[in-house]
């Protein structure tokens, strides 16, 4: 069994209720356990700004999948959430993205997984979160906690905290 934690976002379509459906699909698997939650936050778009403010959250998994398969799971429920918002704008953004932030202590290079995310430590929009998720969790490449991490940030873009709990 793999300790994992994923990142969640949306900024298209009902924002709240794609993060919501996202952890429970994640939690109907027979694979996955959802062990934490964190707050919904209302963040500021990182990097292309000309985009619609998100909503993030964090989660800490337990899971029995593999690294490619957990990946698998999160794309098919992206697509699920995505392509029934989306029909008709082919070019839109995702209502959902999932993403491995850390698997266990794992390093993965791989072309389509690149595992500790590797700009998590960049993003006010994950790291805040993974405070309320689990602070002390030591990140396995750059060995900092995400109190730490979130200590080192540079320019961190807005985040505020949205109020409404994500249950389990
Ligand atoms: N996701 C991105 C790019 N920028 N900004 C915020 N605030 N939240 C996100 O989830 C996000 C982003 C690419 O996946
Ligand atoms: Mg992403
Ligand atoms: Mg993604």
């Amino acid at each position: 069994m793999s300790r994992v934690f994923l990142s969640l976002g949306s900024n298209l379509g009902d924002r709240l209720s794609n993060i919501q459906h996202a952890v429970s699909s994640l939690s109907m698997s027979k694979h996955i356990n959802v062990i934490k939650t964190s707050s919904f936050y209302e963040t500021e778009p990182w990097g292309n700004k000309n985009q619609p403010w998100f909503l993030n959250a964090a989660i800490a998994i337990d899971t029995d999948l593999t690294p490619q398969k957990l990946l698998e799971l999160c794309q098919n429920i992206e697509l699920q959430l995505g392509r029934v918002k989306n029909e008709t704008q082919r070019w839109a953004q995702r209502a959902i993205d999932i993403d491995i932030l850390i698997f266990d202590n794992k390093i993965i290079n791989e072309s389509n997984l690149i595992i500790p995310h590797p700009l998590m430590q960049k993003r006010a929009f994950v790291l805040v979160p993974m405070l309320e998720v689990k602070a002390d969790l030591v990140h396995p490449v750059l060995n900092k906690t995400i109190t730490e991490l979130y200590d080192e940030l540079q320019n961190p873009e807005d985040v505020f905290l949205y109020g409404t709990i994500l249950p389990r």
